[in-house]
């Protein structure tokens, strides 16, 4: 056992002196390098779920209507999907409901990740609280630097588990076009409805893909996608929520 133990060190050390600093993951965080939070901070916060598994985040819009990512739901029959709202941990508390329909923007294209945004029509709905409410659609195009939170559940590091808690990051807002530019490494893969966020060591990553970017109280963007999580040069990529105002409200009405 003690050999073992030894083996296993001398192999974590002499990773560790492999694996460049700026790509290797960061394994000390949570969503990751984030803090835990408590419902009742982002109330607007639900973890949507398939066959019991949380799958994604998500943002009330009303009673009944939840908005998340396209590639989320892509595909998922409606009786596999629940959505837990009110709740500080996506297992257990607060209530959990079934889902009636869904639609997915028509645009939406898995291959470049374009128009990734979705809207999810609750069976029965949801009463507000002090740890269920809405949260505003964005308006305009929020500038380049400004602050955001970002929520979920996901994974606290590329490839690791999920957080039976949630937990809440602050970021910086990147435009598309300065998250395009060569200060990053996405290059053209940054269409122009997307946004980008980043702090150093902070990221979303997987499963919290759906989820709220909330910057000034607005919902500002949608986790979408990235390559790996706090990666150097590679910040997280949202869609841009004040581009897709119109068809999350018309939507909204007929999902
Ligand atoms: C994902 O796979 C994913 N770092 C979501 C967000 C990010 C990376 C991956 C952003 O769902």
């Amino acid at each position: 056992m003690f050999k073992l133990v030894i083996l296993v060190s001398a192999v974590t050390c002499a990773l560790a002196a492999v694996v460049p600093e700026s790509l290797s993951p960061h394994i000390d965080g949570r969503i990751v390098g984030g803090n835990e939070g408590n419902i009742n901070q982002f109330p607007y916060l639900v973890s949507i779920q398939r066959n019991g598994q949380h799958i994604c985040g998500g943002s009330i819009y009303n009673n009944y209507i939840i908005v998340t990512a396209a590639h989320c739901v892509q595909k998922i029959p409606t009786n596999e999907l629940k959505v837990r709202a009110g709740s500080s941990t996506w297992n257990s508390g607060g209530t959990l409901l079934n889902v009636a329909a869904y639609r997915s923007h028509e645009g939406y294209n898995p291959t470049t990740m374009e128009n990734d945004v979705a809207v999810v029509r609750l069976l029965t709905m949801l009463y507000y609280s002090t740890s269920i409410g809405t949260i505003n659609l964005g308006t305009w195009l929020p500038s380049n630097g400004a602050s955001a939170v970002v929520v979920g559940w996901g994974t606290k590091t590329y490839n690791g588990v999920i957080s039976d808690t949630l937990q809440y990051i602050n970021v910086n807002i990147i435009s598309a076009a300065q998250c395009a530019s060569s200060t990053y490494r996405y290059g053209s893969s940054i269409k122009s409805d997307m946004i980008c966020a980043s702090a150093t060591g902070k990221d979303a990553c997987q499963k919290d893909s759906g989820g709220p970017l909330v910057s000034g109280g607005y919902l500002t963007g949608i986790v979408s996608w990235g390559y790996g999580c706090a990666y150097e040069g590679y910040p997280g990529v949202y869609v841009e929520v004040s581009l897709f105002r119109e068809w999350i409200i018309n939507n909204a009405k007929t999902v």
